[in-house]
């Protein structure tokens, strides 16, 4: 296969910039080289002011996800092409096992809607709706055999993805027993069901009531009692979509008393309120529906949360990316904001929304790089084959320009939806060139990539836990 040299720019890693030469030899890096000293027997791309960064790698994403009557809006094709397009050459969406059904075949079934079809790589966690025995079993299957090392339980969605303490005790120990990693959806679902009925019935039903339905005090206590069950069992915790500032209180406590607790935010958490977006005037807040919510800009939510990316106490960002369109989807709920499909689309979005928090001072580069590629790969068993710069891995390489700018929203986007959450967010830097092992997928500002091409990523264990 051919080799490729990439000349010019800044090489960013987790440990931070450095001008260097980046030779990629077929699907992966062969070597780094100080600027100008590379082979001259080679073809060359040119990355004169631009940084070289790791394929972002985007570890939670619901792409053609079943939910509240309908699916989410991108399939693993259009999810991942549009993932490509925003420098993300790895994602790890979430199959799911619902009460009844046996994990292996739910496994499966998402397999089928995957292979063939994604443009980057891609691996799977696995949602557990209903443990059981079975379950358990089939946890340590996966883990030995299927290359998924991460497992997602809800204390949300009572009835629906639901897991009871109990259940969510057994599968820590079992996770505790065989190195896997326990995903936690932490909101306390069984009192948002009760504020949610209540307020339905004292007519409340636009969008923002789903937000106010779901106070951060009951994301905190879920937080809490999920950290608490996962010291008993002895296995690491890692939160999902965590939101708010009281949650992240707990992370930081049980980070500080050595725990293997790990917590993700979301863009949307970390830009968009519960006044501005969930609260837009008619159902226009539909757009922002997702859980948990998006939370109250007269809180800290949003300072402490960039605060608790730069001390690591938020060690990821992903995007929940689970798109719906407006008409016919979000608009299930009009005049009931619990049938709203929950969700919000982002995953081509989240490597220029995050370098953004560089740019305002918030977040370093190397931070950026860590947070979006780096430490997925380690938290989540990829790496070094991914997540890094350095010889040997995949040639899964973003040039990021500074100089440039991008402009987000629906004119623009690649993500199969009508609207934009995101319309008239203008970036200050660009995604200039991506591969994906190896290979150009986008480049001056044309997808060249195929669906395919992504293949399927068996995962390891955890490289992080202490
Ligand atoms: N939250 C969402 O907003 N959508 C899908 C599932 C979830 O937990
Ligand atoms: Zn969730
Ligand atoms: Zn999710």
């Amino acid at each position: 296969m051919s080799r490729l040299l990439i000349t010019g720019g800044t090489v960013v890693n987790a440990t931070g910039p450095i001008p260097m030469d980046v030779l990629v030899d077929g699907e992966t890096i062969a070597a780094l080289y100080a600027p100008g000293t590379g082979p001259a027997d080679v073809g060359t791309l040119d990355a004169t002011g631009k940084y070289v960064i790791p394929g972002g790698i985007d570890v939670h994403t619901h792409m053609q996800l079943p939910f509240g009557g309908t699916a989410a809006s991108d399939t693993f094709e259009s999810g991942t092409i549009a993932a490509a397009w925003g420098g993300v050459t790895t994602i790890v969406d979430f199959a799911v096992q619902r009460t009844g059904e046996v994990v292996q075949e739910s496994l499966a079934a998402w397999h089928a809607k995957a292979e063939g079809n994604c443009a980057v790589d891609y691996g799977f966690h696995m949602i557990l709706g209903g443990v059981d025995d079975d379950a358990l079993k089939a946890m340590d299957q996966l883990v030995d055999s299927e290359g998924i090392t991460s497992f997602k339980m809800f204390m949300a969605y009572p009835g629906v993805f639901y897991s009871d303490d109990g259940q969510i005790l057994r599968a820590m120990q079992k996770a505790s027993d065989n190195g896997a990693m326990i995903m936690m959806h932490a909101e306390n679902g069984i009192a948002i069901d009760v504020l949610a009925a209540q307020a339905l019935s004292r007519g409340q039903t636009d969008p923002i009531f789903h937000g106010l339905t779901r106070p951060s005090v009951l994301e905190g206590e879920a937080t809490n009692r999920a950290i608490v069950l996962a010291g008993v069992a002895g296995a690491p915790l890692y939160f999902v979509h965590l939101s708010a500032s009281e949650a992240l209180a707990k992370v930081a406590e049980a980070r500080d008393a050595g725990r293997n607790v790990f917590a993700e935010t979301c863009p949307q958490y970390l830009y968009l309120t519960l006044e501005d977006q969930l609260g837009a005037p008619g159902f226009e807040g539909a757009k922002w529906v997702a859980s948990p919510p998006l939370r109250s800009k007269h809180e800290n939510h949003l300072p402490d949360l960039w605060k608790g990316l730069r001390t690591d106490d938020l060690a990821v960002v992903s995007t929940d990316h689970c798109p719906f369109c407006m008409k016919d989807q979000k608009e299930l709920g009009i005049g009931n904001f619990t049938k709203i499909p929950n969700g919000i689309g982002t995953v081509e979005h989240r490597m220029n929304l995050i370098y953004q928090g560089v740019v305002d001072g918030k977040l370093s580069l190397a931070r950026w790089v860590e947070t979006c590629s780096t430490t997925p790969a380690r938290l989540f068993g990829m790496y070094p084959r991914k997540g890094v710069i350095a010889p040997g891995s995949d040639a899964d390489i973003v040039l990021y320009d500074p100089n440039g700018t991008s402009d987000l929203g629906l004119a623009s986007q690649h993500m199969n939806m009508d609207y934009s959450a995101w319309e008239g967010f203008r970036i200050d830097g660009h995604v200039d060139t991506v591969l994906s092992r190896g290979s150009v997928v986008v480049s001056d500002g044309t997808f060249s990539g195929r669906a395919g091409h992504g293949r399927y990523v068996r995962r390891g264990p955890s490289d992080l836990l202490r």
